[in-house]
């Protein structure tokens, strides 16, 4: 039994098509407020991501991290910090690719990303080098894009792909977080290149050798394999909880 069988999915799965199959290109003209933009904004409901919860993952609801204010943000903290050089990015061709033990892969284009519905959060980014940032970011909950592709029941882990080879894995409680978001704005502006764009994870669940940046591929799958991540796979905490 999967979501598959419930009106609610019915609803998502109609999204699915609109959002990646052969009508992408009148998503794409579509404005917002047209009926087509109500339909995908409005297709992810709480009783979805609830429904995420219980019925794909077996979860309790989770508890919300406490946020920060605005006056609170500080603009300088957040050190840029990237093991290679910043990767080069055609937005116009980027794709998100979710994949793995799912019904219905995605490929996803920052336009059709940036249709679903906009979360903002202000948390603290910490590093494990001994240096913390209260940041805004917003962009779509994680839980959302993942719910979109119908993953298994099996899934119990996300593998995040970045485009400078990094990659880190994930639990998939702490993926589907409500505060987990695949953000591409930092701080009231667009997301910059140094930090990720055009789509980082954003977590206050995690540390921030967890939190890719330039996230190409995400992969839904069952086990983990002997590569759990760049600093994880050199004897970094995997699961590193905040
Ligand atoms: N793709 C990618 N993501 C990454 C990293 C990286 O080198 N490459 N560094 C990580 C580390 S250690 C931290 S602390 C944060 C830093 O995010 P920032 O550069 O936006 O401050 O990104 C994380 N995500
Ligand atoms: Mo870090």
């Amino acid at each position: 039994m999967g979501l598959i069988h419930t009106p609610s999915l019915k609803l998502t799965r109609r999204q699915f098509l609109t959002i990646s199959g052969i009508s992408g290109a009148s998503l794409l003209l579509s404005g917002c407020g047209s009926p087509l933009f109500e339909d995908v904004a409005g297709a992810i409901s709480e009783p979805l991501n609830q429904k995420v919860e219980s019925f794909i993952f077996g979860l309790k609801p989770q508890k919300l991290v406490p946020e920060f204010s605005v006056s609170e943000i500080d603009n300088k903290a957040l050190i840029v910090n990237t093991f290679r050089n910043t990767p080069i990015i055609d937005v116009e061709n980027y794709r998100l690719v979710v994949d793995g033990d799912v019904n219905n892969p995605l490929s996803l284009s920052m336009a059709e990303i940036q249709k679903l519905p906009l979360t903002s959060m202000i948390i603290r980014h910490v590093c494990v080098e001994g240096w913390a940032a209260i940041v805004q970011w917003a962009g779509v909950r994680l839980r959302d894009i993942i719910a979109l592709a119908q993953p298994k029941e099996n899934v119990k882990y996300a593998y995040f792909i970045s485009a400078d080879k990094y990659y880190s894995s994930w639990d998939i409680a702490s993926s589907v977080h409500p505060q987990t978001l695949l953000a591409y704005q930092k701080n009231g502006e667009p997301l910059p290149i140094d930090n990720g764009a055009p789509l980082r994870l954003a977590s206050p669940v995690k540390l921030g050798y967890k939190q890719s940046k330039w996230v190409t591929q995400i992969s839904l799958v069952s086990n983990l394999s002997r590569y759990k991540g760049y600093w994880e796979d050199q004897g970094y905490e995997w699961f590193a909880g905040l």
